[in-house]
């Protein structure tokens, strides 16, 4: 993706990796500053991916495969048997850092099965190629969904979305936020709707400062306003990413999306959720199976921001103390989604038959 930074326009990934080292973009200080992170061995980049240095779907997913490739590199000169050991504990420790995308689980279980066989070589060789196969594939994938989603797009559409799918959670283009770049690309006028997306602020720090590195015009609104844009009928189609996609065709993603979901069904406006392959989990027969991340109080009863002098800073909204709930995630049932936007081209109801007839379920 483009970026400015200090007046001058750079072409950086999300992450990307670099021998052993992992590089990234600091995520939690955006959009106030720029910089990029150096994560040393897979035991820095799981954390990275618990404390949400980096986050998104699709983000995710790649950082774990990478995480997997730190792993084998770090354990290139031990026997076989304490080579695997070693790896299945990296993996285990992958794994325990988010519970809600799939993409994590898929990553972790290809570089796994990919260093299954060989010399201890040959599996670090071959887990450190499926890591950036996976890297590769999230590229390809995104760049498709935003051609096929494109096709869904009029000229002077408004369109909405929550959270960030975009270049931040993915690789380079996104998933939501593919089919808008694409359309934009393509001379059509588009604005966007940018949910602000409590408690982390995703649309207010993420998705509103890509829009801004585009020049795509958009509005920033709480989250509780996208109901009344709806209403007065000034949104033409929303668009979200997914963390997690049941066999059903039920979607988990960011809390809120459930409610956006019914809003613009009620309001006959459709919904696409724009994701890969790898964010698709077959063996969750539904939303039910699906485990909703629950993270800590703070993310609530206050916000971190920067004051006038640009110095990091954390305020407090809620009394000390002040009993809270946060799901990080929710469900919206299938019957709520107009389609899904895949790599392999847009996939229409009924989602149980269609999703397994373009991915082999
Ligand atoms: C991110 C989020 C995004 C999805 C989809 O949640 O809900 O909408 O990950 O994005 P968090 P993509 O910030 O808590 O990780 O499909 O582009 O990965």
């Amino acid at each position: 993706m483009k970026v400015k930074v200090d007046g001058e326009e750079k072409n950086v990934h999300t992450l990307w990796r670099e021998g052993s080292n992992v590089k990234l973009i600091d995520q939690r200080i955006l959009p106030h500053r720029f910089e990029i992170l150096t994560l040393k061995n897979h035991r820095n980049t799981a954390e990275a991916i618990k404390i949400m240095i980096l986050r998104g779907a699709g983000a995710i997913g790649v950082a774990a495969g990478y995480g997997m490739a730190q792993a084998a590199l770090e354990a290139k000169d031990l026997t076989m048997n304490e080579f695997e050991e070693y790896l299945n504990e990296s993996a285990d420790r992958l794994r325990n850092t988010r519970p809600t995308a799939a993409n994590l689980f898929h990553a972790i279980d290809r570089c796994l099965a990919a260093g299954s066989t060989g010399t201890v070589p040959e599996r670090v060789e071959a887990i450190v190629a499926e890591a950036d196969n996976i890297a590769e594939e999230d590229l390809e994938a995104s760049q498709r969904i935003g051609e096929y989603g494109n096709t869904l797009i009029e000229n002077g559409y408004r369109i909405l979305t929550h959270c960030n799918a975009g270049a931040l959670a993915f690789l380079d283009y996104g998933t939501a936020l593919s089919p808008i770049r694409h359309a934009h690309a393509s001379g059509k006028k588009v604005f966007v709707w940018v949910d602000e997306t409590r408690p982390r602020c995703q649309g207010a720090r993420l998705t509103a400062w890509e829009m801004e590195q585009e020049g795509i015009p958009y509005a920033l609104i709480v989250d509780n306003a996208a109901g009344h844009f709806m209403l007065r009928g000034e949104v033409d189609i929303l668009i979200t990413g997914a963390d997690r996609i049941a066999a059903n065709g039920d979607v988990a993603n960011k809390i809120g999306t459930y409610e956006k979901a019914v809003v613009a069904k009620e309001n006959d406006i459709p919904f696409y959720v724009a994701a890969p392959r790898m964010t698709f989990d077959f063996k969750s027969r539904s939303g039910d199976e699906i485990e909703i991340e629950e993270r800590g109080p703070e993310e609530i009863t206050g916000m971190w921001g920067v004051d006038e002098a640009g110095e990091a800073c954390r305020v407090e909204i809620a009394g000390e103390g002040f009993n809270v709930r946060n799901p990080a995630f929710d469900v919206t049932p299938a019957r709520y989604v107009t389609g899904f936007i895949t790599e392999k081209g847009i996939i229409r109801p009924p989602f149980e038959e269609n999703l397994r007839e373009t991915f082999g379920g």
